[in-house]
């Protein structure tokens, strides 16, 4: 190991990477990424022709997974079941899902001296992860995450671990958001009165996709969860969604969720804790790509009912996260990593502008699931 690079936490990365073995010698490891959960670090190799092999190193977030074991026999499940629909289909599974890099006992993961899991996949080249996308990288974002719900169509749910309960539950989360404002541990309540009205006036709305859930309504699928833009992979030759990373919450939930949250983080021209709020806006055209995307990735798998409500499935998506980002402020701060004290409130903030704007604009959002379904 030469000119070994650890930013932080020396002796349990260098512990980390000696479970590994390496095909050419180890450079350094670098903090990766813009995740807000992981401790995403970038592996480097250098042989000694050629160019330097990369790798993802993660450690998993404890406050998040409870039971980091079952979620990466999720991920092995899925992972191994993408790899076979993809070859079958002609492509190239090394590019087009996860691998897992074993550790040189043979296993899927690393569990470090604190219990922490780690995990190692080959880093897929040539390729860019946005944070803000053109309309055209959005569609082809929204093309990459209907087909990853429709190629799971047949998985076995059943086998499926749930790595955190009721994850997308709103009517749970906005009960956990009452908890910790009766709580108030830190003394905030008091500083954010209007988001916390923002939330109640909306208590009925929290019920809805649950509510159509327990009517039969909507059914349960195999869905990603966490659709972010930057949790899909952009080929930067084709300008094509490669590959659907991020597969920690993949399990039983609803299609109209994995469609919504990608609107609420891309259907808009700023960061996600932007504090300027009059930049904020929802935009309808980013809207209506990813739209168009999502339904041909789907290839005609959604139901009547699931489009009707894709609507909802944005707004929702959005408020809840809203109402997690304000909770985790309440709590002071111990789920969503952050790089500044009130970054949790401003990016709640940037959630209920974007909720607010929804809702000026719901019948418009039907109108163009219309056009597309
Ligand atoms: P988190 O759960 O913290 O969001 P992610 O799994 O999304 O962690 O990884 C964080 C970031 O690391 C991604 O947004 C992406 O930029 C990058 N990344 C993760 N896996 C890979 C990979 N296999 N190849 C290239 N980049 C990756
Ligand atoms: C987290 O892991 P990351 O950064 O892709 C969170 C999502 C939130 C998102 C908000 C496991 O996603 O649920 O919507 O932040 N992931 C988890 O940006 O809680
Ligand atoms: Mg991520």
């Amino acid at each position: 190991m030469e000119q070994l690079y650890l930013p932080s936490q020396p002796e349990v990365l260098s512990q980390v990477l000696s479970a590994y073995d390496f095909p050419a010698t180890l450079m350094g490891a670098v903090r990766y990424g813009q995740g807000h959960i992981n401790d995403t670090f970038c592996v480097i190799c250098q042989p000694q022709d050629g160019d330097c092999i990369r790798f993802i190193l993660q450690g998993l977030s404890s406050a998040a997974f409870p039971h980091p074991e079952e979620l990466m026999e999720n991920m092995v499940g899925i992972t191994s079941y993408l790899r076979e629909k993809i070859i079958a289909a002609g492509g190239d599974p090394l590019r087009e899902t996860l691998s897992l890099v074993k550790t040189r006992d043979g296993k899927d993961y690393y569990t470090d001296c604190n219990g922490k899991v780690w995990r190692l996949t080959p880093f897929i080249e040539n390729t860019d992860c946005y944070q803000k996308a053109t309309p055209e990288l959005f569609e082809a974002s929204a093309r990459a995450f209907g087909r990853f719900q429709y190629m799971l169509q047949g998985y076995p749910a059943e086998t499926l671990h749930e790595p955190i309960a009721r994850f997308h539950d709103t009517e749970n989360r906005f009960e956990k958001f009452i908890a910790a404002l009766e709580a108030d541990k830190m003394g905030r309540a008091a500083q954010v009165q209007a988001e916390i009205q923002f939330v109640m006036d909306r208590k009925a709305d929290c019920s809805v996709a649950m509510q159509a859930l327990r009517e039969g309504k909507l059914p349960l699928r195999v869905t990603h969860n966490d659709t972010k833009l930057n949790n899909i992979l952009i080929d930067r030759t084709t300008g094509e969604g490669v590959c659907v990373i991020d597969l920690d919450t993949t399990m039983p939930g609803l299609s109209i969720n994995d469609f919504g949250d990608s609107i609420r983080f891309g259907a808009n021209h700023t960061a996600e804790d932007e504090k300027d709020l009059s930049k904020v806006n929802f935009d309808i055209e980013l809207y209506e790509a990813y739209t168009r995307g999502f339904l041909a990735g789907a290839q005609g798998s959604l139901t009547a009912q699931e489009l009707e409500y894709l609507p909802w499935g944005a707004k929702l998506m959005t408020l809840e996260c809203g109402i997690r980002f304000l909770t985790d402020y309440l709590e002071g701060d111990h789920y969503f990593r952050i790089h500044y004290p009130e970054q949790n409130l401003d990016r709640c903030r940037t959630q209920f502008k974007l909720v607010s704007d929804m809702e000026q604009q719901f019948q418009a959002m039907h109108d163009v699931v219309k056009k597309y379904a």
